[in-house]
C-alpha cells in the first residue's frame, strides 16, 4: 500500500515545545514538593494533561481531589502558555520547513496529529497555522495516545485510508497509537529507537529518503 498522507506529531517533532512541557511540570512538581525528573518526563510524551499529572502524582504521598487536580493541571497550563507566548517563526527549524515543503511538492497530504489542546496556538506562533491540510488536536478527541483516535481523526480529515498514512512521532505512546491505527510510523528524537517504529530517524530530513 503506497503512502499518501503524512501525519506529524507537534510537540517534539515540528518544534521543541516538549521542553516547555517539561519545564512547566517541573515548576508545578517543585511547588508541590513532588520528585520529578527527565526520566519520568519521558512517560508524559503524547499523553493528555490530566494523565500526565496522574503520572507525576505517583511520587506524591498525598491524595488530591479531582477538583484540586484540575486546578493543578490548569496551573501547569498557565506556566506552559507563558512559554508559548514567546514563540516565533524562529522556533521551527529550516530543516523542518524545507522538508515539509519538499514532501508537499512530492504530492503528500500533510496533517498534524497532536494530543495537545494548545496545538493551534503553537502553530499560529510558529507561522504554520495555514500550512497543513488538516489539524487534528487534543480538543477533538476523547482518548489520547496510545489510543489511535487522534490519528484516525487526522486520516478522516485528509480523506485517506489509515493504511495509506504514515505518522512521525517522538513518543512511544504515539508510535503505539499509529500502529493501532494500522499506519506506518517513523520514530524521531526520544522515539528514534522505539521498537514499535517502522523507521528510525536520526534527522528530520531523512523523511525525504523514505517518502520519495
Ligand atoms: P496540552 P503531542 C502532547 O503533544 C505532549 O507530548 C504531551 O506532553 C502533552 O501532555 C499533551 O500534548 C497535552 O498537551 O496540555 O497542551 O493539551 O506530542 O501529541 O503533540
Ligand atoms: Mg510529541
Amino acid at each position: 500500500m503506497s503512502i499518501k498522507g503524512l501525519i506529524f506529531d507537534l510537540d517534539g517533532v515540528i518544534c521543541s515545545t516538549d521542553l516547555y512541557h517539561y519545564l512547566s511540570w517541573k515548576k508545578l512538581a517543585d511547588k508541590l514538593g513532588v520528585y520529578f525528573d527527565t526520566e519520568i518526563n519521558e512517560r508524559l510524551r503524547g499523553v493528555s494533561r490530566l494523565e500526565s499529572l496522574e503520572i507525576i502524582l505517583e511520587k506524591s504521598n498525598k491524595l488530591y481531589t479531582e477538583e484540586e487536580k484540575s486546578k493543578m493541571a490548569e496551573e501547569k497550563n498557565k506556566y506552559y502558555q507563558t512559554f508559548l507566548k514567546k514563540m516565533t517563526t524562529n522556533d521551527v527549524s529550516k530543516e523542518v520547513l524545507d522538508t515539509l515543503q519538499i514532501l508537499r511538492e512530492r504530492g503528500y497530504k500533510l496533517a498534524i496529529g497532536s494530543s495537545s489542546k494548545n496545538a493551534k496556538i503553537i502553530l499560529k506562533q510558529i507561522g504554520l497555522i495555514d500550512f497543513f491540510d488538516v489539524i487534528a488536536d487534543g480538543t477533538m478527541i476523547k482518548y489520547s495516545k496510545p489510543h489511535p483516535e487522534i490519528f484516525i481523526e487526522a486520516s478522516k480529515g485528509l480523506n485517506i485510508q489509515p493504511k495509506e498514512c504514515a505518522v512521525i512521532e517522538d513518543s512511544e505512546s504515539g508510535c503505539i497509537a499509529a500502529k493501532s491505527a494500522s499506519m506506518k510510523v517513523a520514530g524521531i528524537s526520544s522515539a528514534a529507537k522505539c521498537i514499535f517504529a517502522d523507521y528510525h530517524l536520526s534527522e528530520f530530513k531523512e523523511l525525504l529518503d523514505i517518502f520519495k
